[in-house]
């Protein structure tokens, strides 16, 4: 296997843009929360376990998510990553109430722009909100654009809430307005979802994440949330969290629920089909989905100019999985959209 290397040898930059990073403040609330045993079961499940595991796994993960400094740098040189586009790890500030929510947060965006101003050409920030206060959350969105955050981050659901409820629609409309991309991120499946995944270890990011975020970007399509916001720009993870795999099966049967009306509730949507919103508001990441055939596949499902790479540090840290993406059967072009362009034009940097 070739060194890898930052620089650009290889045709390309390499733009990671999902990583994450936690403040001591947040991980401190955490460990409270876990102690004083926080009803909610995903949340118990993720940091009950990465706040004290002795594990090796453990140990590296905290190591790496406090670093936005000097290990993370190194890591990312041994990776060949030139740039990491960094948001609050996962569930953020969402299981906290509103005031200590907004502490938290606003502290965790002084700290990532102050490492960002620290390091311009190699950490790019995602601004964490509050979505116990979408108001506020609103205009820390604005506060984060000028500090120079180029994307949002949003934890997945809010204590067992979608955000396709109205009450979380100014955060969509402060994005859309700056024309900021939201990253929805996973975290632990919901109350309401996660009994039998948990049952059998499968509540994380081993599956659990997944079926939680795809819900819930599903859950925004078919309530018309890009209807209401059509400039709006979202990213998701992991190959798209299964969504493009499923899409013929979404539209079929989506389309059929709509003209049977089985739901009252359920209305047409306007550009007609849930792939439709795949191809316009959507772009996908492969953060820890270093596999080739599914990143071929989602290349003609929703085109090149919507893919993206991401390495997932500090959950992922495998340089091998960099090289094989290097190495997958794509065209140079395609590499370089794939590892920096889509990125810079997606993400605005
Ligand atoms: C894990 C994976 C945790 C991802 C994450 O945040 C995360 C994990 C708490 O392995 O438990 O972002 N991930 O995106 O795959
Ligand atoms: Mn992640």
């Amino acid at each position: 296997m070739t060194e890898l290397k930052t620089g650009g040898a290889q045709g390309y930059l390499r733009i990671a843009t999902e990583e994450a990073f936690i403040t001591q403040g947040v991980l401190d609330a955490y460990m409270r929360l876990v102690a004083e045993g926080f009803d909610d079961p995903g949340f118990a499940s993720l940091w009950g376990f990465y706040s004290s595991s002795p594990s090796a796994r453990g140990v590296q993960i905290r190591d790496g998510l406090l670093s936005l400094g000097t290990k993370r740098l190194a890591d990312m040189d041994a990776a060949g990553i030139d740039k990491g586009i960094i948001a609050l790890t996962a569930p953020g500030t969402h299981v906290f109430q509103a005031d200590e929510a907004k502490a938290l947060t606003t502290d965790a965006n002084d700290q990532l722009a102050e490492a960002c101003r620290a390091h311009p050409d190699r950490f790019v920030g995602m601004t964490a909100i509050a979505p116990a206060d979408p108001a506020w959350s609103a205009r820390e969105i604005q506060r984060g654009a000028d500090l120079g955050f180029k994307a949002v981050i949003l934890n997945g659901h809010v204590n067992g809430e979608y955000t396709d409820h109205e009450k979380y629609f100014p955060i969509f409309e402060a994005a859309e307005a700056l024309g900021t991309p939201i990253y929805l991120h996973p975290q632990g499946p919901s109350k309401g979802l996660i009994a039998p995944l948990l049952e059998r270890g499968l509540d994380g990011a081993v599956y659990g994440f997944g079926v939680d975020t795809g819900l819930h970007l599903l859950r925004l399509i078919v309530t018309g949330v890009f209807d209401r916001f059509p400039n709006l720009k979202l990213i998701v993870g992991h190959g798209g969290e299964a969504l493009p795999y499923w899409s013929y099966r979404l539209d079929y049967m989506h389309a059929a629920g709509v003209r049977s009306n089985r739901y009252e509730f359920l209305k047409p949507l306007k550009l007609g089909a849930i792939s439709a919103y795949l191809k316009t508001n959507v772009f996908v990441t492969f953060s820890g989905m270093a596999f080739p055939p599914a990143i071929r596949f989602c290349k003609e499902v929703l085109g090149m100019e919507r893919i993206m790479y991401a390495m997932d540090y500090p959950y992922q840290y495998e340089p091998d999985e960099v090289s094989a993406q290097d190495d997958m059967e794509l065209s140079p072009e395609d590499k370089r959209a794939f590892f920096q362009t889509n990125a810079e034009r997606i993400f605005n940097l």
